[in-house]
């Protein structure tokens, strides 16, 4: 985006309190700069004993946008796709369609995983290997898990370990199930990320018992203990996550409203690509409210104690007109899922970003160690460039 004959430099000092898979990406016009790959991870390794694996492999996953010509333009002026964002057709590993790796047999391997998507939440596994989620976006969790499947939202990094018993081909796939707004009906999706192929040859350092044992981290239960008496307190925070519309054509309207029979709490795909295409700031604000004082998005200024931490409730509103996720991010902190519906998380794990289903209500226990003036927002680039942000300062 810069102008020609134009450069500049700028030195970031950033340091690095808490192990973790972390990344960095533009804030200005990200729905075309990220879409175009300019993002990179920062994995920060916890010194010390570390849980076995074979190999380990970092991947960016993305969407784009391709077309019969090529890319599809993006706006001009601001971005389009304000609606729903931008949903891509192609799928990326590392800003590359299908990811390749050759293991051997029963090899583990660490997968650090990062959505680096405008707007697309995946659900991804490697059907017919097993695995297990050891760590979240900044830390491990209390314990390990099996798991069919990851659901990461854009922003979110999960660590899985997956171990390929059987010689042959494993997919790593997408799995999920679409909304089809025009017909009201359910529809899965699958899509190919990747392909890894197992050989033969067994693994030479076969790690089966330490992959087969679900470890609890002792390290990172002791580490939560200063937290746990702040778990159970009500609310000092609330944000209600809405939307405002403002002359969207007429049948986008009537698309919409199938959501008050089929309701989906998450958005999976782009199921109404012109309607959304067409959406722009014009007609889309989206909207953090603060239902304690009225005030939205940047003119909220919520004000912290350091060391104090602070529990936050996040509402997506279920009556908003389109009810959609929202992966809402915390600059500069970390912070506990304690609740997701009144479901307490009995598995903690620091975070940085959380996916809000629509109609959804998730707490969290914002650490506030770190002072300094910061943002909050939803980490869909469309959401953000239509006002879904709001500033909060730890003193
Ligand atoms: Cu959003």
């Amino acid at each position: 985006m810069g102008v020609e004959g134009v450069s500049d430099a700028f030195t970031y000092k950033v340091r690095f309190p808490d192990a973790g898979i972390y990344w960095y990406h533009p804030h200005i016009r990200e729905d075309i700069q990220q879409a175009l790959g300019l993002y990179g991870n920062i994995l920060v390794r916890q010194p010390g004993a570390r849980i076995p694996a074979n190999r380990e492999q970092i991947l960016m996953l993305q969407d784009l946008l391709v077309g019969d010509a090529g890319l599809i333009p993006w706006g001009q002026e601001s971005p389009t796709h304000a609606l729903m964002g931008r949903f891509g057709n192609v799928l990326l590993v590392n800003g590359e369609p299908g990811y390749r790796l050759s293991v051997r047999r029963g090899e583990v391997v660490r997968y650090y995983l990062t959505n680096a998507s405008s707007t697309r939440t995946l659900n991804v596994s490697f059907p017919g290997a097993r695995m297990k989620v050891v760590a979240a976006d900044a830390g491990p969790f209390e314990h390990e898990a099996w798991v069919e499947s990851v659901v990461i939202a854009p922003a979110e990094r999960y660590v899985v370990h997956v171990r390929f018993d059987k010689p042959g081909q494993v997919a790593l796939v997408n799995k999920v199930i679409a909304l089809d707004h025009l017909f009201g009906r359910f529809f899965p999706l699958v899509d190919t990320l990747g392909v890894v192929t197992v050989s033969r040859d067994p693994v030479r350092n076969d790690l089966r018992a330490s992959f087969d044992a679900l470890r609890r981290d002792a390290g990172a239960v002791a580490a939560l203990e200063p937290y746990r008496r702040f778990l159970d307190k009500a609310p000092d925070q609330t944000l209600v996550l809405t939307l405002q519309t403002h002359g969207l054509p007429y049948l986008t309207e009537r698309l919409m409203q199938v959501d008050s029979i089929y309701f989906a709490p998450v958005e999976w795909g782009g199921t109404m690509p012109m309607m959304n295409w067409a959406s722009t700031g014009q007609q889309v604000r989206w909207v953090l409210k603060d239902p304690a004082t009225g005030r939205e998005n940047l003119d909220i200024a919520w004000h912290f104690q350091r060391g104090k931490p602070v529990k936050i409730r996040l509402v997506n509103e279920r009556r908003a007109f389109h009810g959609m996720q929202h992966p809402i991010h915390l600059h500069g902190q970390r912070f506990l899922v304690l609740a997701v519906n009144g479901v307490p998380n009995t598995d903690l794990a620091w975070k940085d970003t959380v996916l809000v289903p629509a109609g959804g209500v998730v707490d969290i226990l914002l650490d506030t160690a770190n002072p300094g003036d910061w943002m909050l927002h939803c980490h869909i680039a469309e959401h953000l460039s239509t006002g879904m942000m709001m500033h909060f300062t730890v003193n």
